[in-house]
């Protein structure tokens, strides 16, 4: 899964580059399945209020498990896949670190979207272009359905947030939506998009639920030494290549490097 020097440069200068097909038709089925699993176990958290950042939404829905890696082992192993690594250590930097993991559900009719915000709004990296999100399609991901918004160039300037109303703890911008683009994608595929990059979804209009599964990946040279210590139950961050990368032995006391193939096969219980 090499990235095209045309993606690269797309990622580099607009912030964004979409990557159709990136995982095949065993490894979706698998993250379809796990997540699914996740949601009949109710892990998921609806995250909507009613307008005020703070009562539950009794209508709208936006569920979301952060970080999901504790609870699906084939969510963990993930970002050790090689094509995963290969991906993002061409567009960020040869030293990457995973900095959380996320889902995303937005069931039928009910499920709301993610309002505009920049990541770096929350994590504030000196230089945008060193984070990069990795969102996937877990099922089909279309305009009815609310799929991905970007701001494309505008990844430089960090716009003004504040608290969302909509949800019990996000931040929102307010960027020239004119200027948005609607990136449609299969499930399976992957958009990759900056720190910096101003993006949102939308309601999910349609009968059936759509998930993303988000990654979010950092170059070393964006983070100190604070940034692995304590006060993240729960949440590792793994390096995952240069010379302190263990293949996760040392974040997870577990050699995870190399299972994601198997994990595929065990989350769909051979089946395909
Ligand atoms: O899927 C969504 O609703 C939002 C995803 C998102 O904001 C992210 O991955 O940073």
């Amino acid at each position: 899964m090499k990235l095209s020097p045309t993606q690269i440069e797309s990622f580099r200068r607009r912030g964004y580059v979409a990557v159709p097909g990136f995982f095949n038709a065993a490894e979706t089925a698998a993250l379809q399945a796990d997540i699914a699993r996740l949601k009949r176990n109710g892990f998921l958290r609806n995250v909507a209020t009613a307008g005020d950042g703070k009562t539950p939404a009794t209508a709208k829905q936006n569920l979301q498990l952060c970080p999901a890696n504790f609870y699906s082992t084939l969510i963990r192993a993930l970002p050790f896949a090689p094509k995963v690594i290969e991906a993002v250590t061409t567009l960020i930097g040869p030293v990457v670190t995973l900095h959380l993991d996320q889902i995303f559900l937005k069931p039928g009719k009910t499920g709301m979207g993610t309002a505009w915000h920049q990541d770096n709004a929350y994590f504030k990296i000196p230089k945008p272009l060193r984070g990069t999100a990795m969102w996937i399609a877990i099922h089909d991901a279309t305009v009815a359905n609310g799929t991905m918004r970007v701001v494309p160039d505008a990844w430089e300037t960090l716009l003004p947030h504040e608290r969302d109303g909509n949800s019990d703890h996000h931040i929102r911008c307010f960027p020239d939506e004119s200027k948005a683009e609607t990136v449609e994608l299969k499930a399976g595929s992957v958009l990759f998009f900056c720190y910096g990059t101003p993006h949102a979804t939308g309601d999910n209009t349609t009968d059936k639920e759509r998930a993303g599964l988000a990654y979010h990946f950092l170059c070393d040279d964006q983070t100190d030494e604070s940034f692995y210590e304590g006060g993240r139950i729960g949440n590792p961050r793994p390096r995952l290549t240069g010379p302190k990368a263990t293949g996760g032995f040392e974040e997870y006391g577990a050699v995870i490097a190399g299972t994601w193939e198997t994990e595929v096969a065990r989350a769909t219980g051979g089946k395909l």
